[in-house]
């Protein structure tokens, strides 16, 4: 079946998405929404390929972009944490709203992955698990301790403006809310079965947060990739097996 492009609406912010269906003629099918990372969009290669596991296992994908990034509307250093989470509520929405869909399930990689945790408990009732893959939930501890992606500011005076050497610039509102943020509350009250994912080599996200983050849930499971970077660059199919192994046993039990 060919790929749905489309724009999903929230509350006027226009957000990109694209709906693959599994091969095969079934009616009705398990849906798993991906999302990905900080800079990030739905066309990079680990999320392409653990898209394709989903459909492999038998689920339809939607890979939706947030705000700033990809094609959705907004500009990249206006994006928030807060502004993540009402996307993704969005895109939750309008896949309840579907109607060949059987399971929701829900993956994202690194703030993508952080944002799987949030939304992910906001949502518990609806999602069947979740898959945050190597998760940045140290982003909210980085904001508190006066550093984040490398550059130090001072606590007491948020600046206006985030630049980074490379010229990559974020909006001071990105700080503030990112420290408000208690991800530890979202992991704890999340009831439902998790997969992470997370390599050891990974140069953005440490990997003790996956081993912290495995420990917190009360049923997680944890796949480390020993010597995978954070976008998996080296063992991108252990990363996949990973996934359908978790899936496979999902959709058994559903
Ligand atoms: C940071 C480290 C990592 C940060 C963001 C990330 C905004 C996110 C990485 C990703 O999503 O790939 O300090 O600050």
């Amino acid at each position: 079946m060919e790929t749905k492009e489309f724009y999903i609406n929230d509350d006027g912010i226009r957000l990109h998405a694209k709906l693959d269906f599994p091969s095969g003629e079934k009616p009705s099918f398990p849906l798993a929404i991906i999302i990905h990372g900080f800079t990030g969009h739905m066309e990079e290669r680990h999320i392409t390929a653990v898209a394709e596991t989903f459909r492999e296992c038998g689920c339809a994908t939607l890979r939706a972009e947030m705000y700033g990034h990809g094609k959705s509307d907004g500009e990249f250093r206006r994006h928030t944490l807060l502004k993540w989470i009402n996307n993704a509520l969005a895109v939750i929405r309008y896949a309840k709203d579907l109607d060949f869909v059987t399971d929701l399930y829900l993956c994202g990689h690194s703030q993508g992955g952080l944002l799987t945790m949030l939304a992910g408990a906001i949502e518990q009732d609806v999602l069947k698990a979740i898959i945050p893959l190597s998760p940045a939930w140290m982003i909210p501890e980085e904001a508190r301790s006066g550093q984040i992606l490398g550059v130090s500011f001072d606590c007491d005076h948020i600046p206006r403006e985030l630049k980074r050497p490379d010229g990559l610039s974020l909006d001071g509102d990105y700080i503030r809310v990112a420290r408000m943020i208690r991800a530890e509350d979202a992991i704890r009250c999340f009831g439902k079965p998790v997969l992470i994912v997370h390599g050891t080599e990974d140069e953005a996200v440490p990997v003790s947060y996956a081993y912290k983050a495995a420990d917190l849930y009360s049923h997680a499971e944890l796949v480390i990739i020993e010597g995978d970077t954070h976008c998996y660059d080296r063992h991108l199919e252990q990363v996949t097996s990973a996934v359908r192994d978790f899936m496979l046993r999902q959709l058994s039990s559903s």
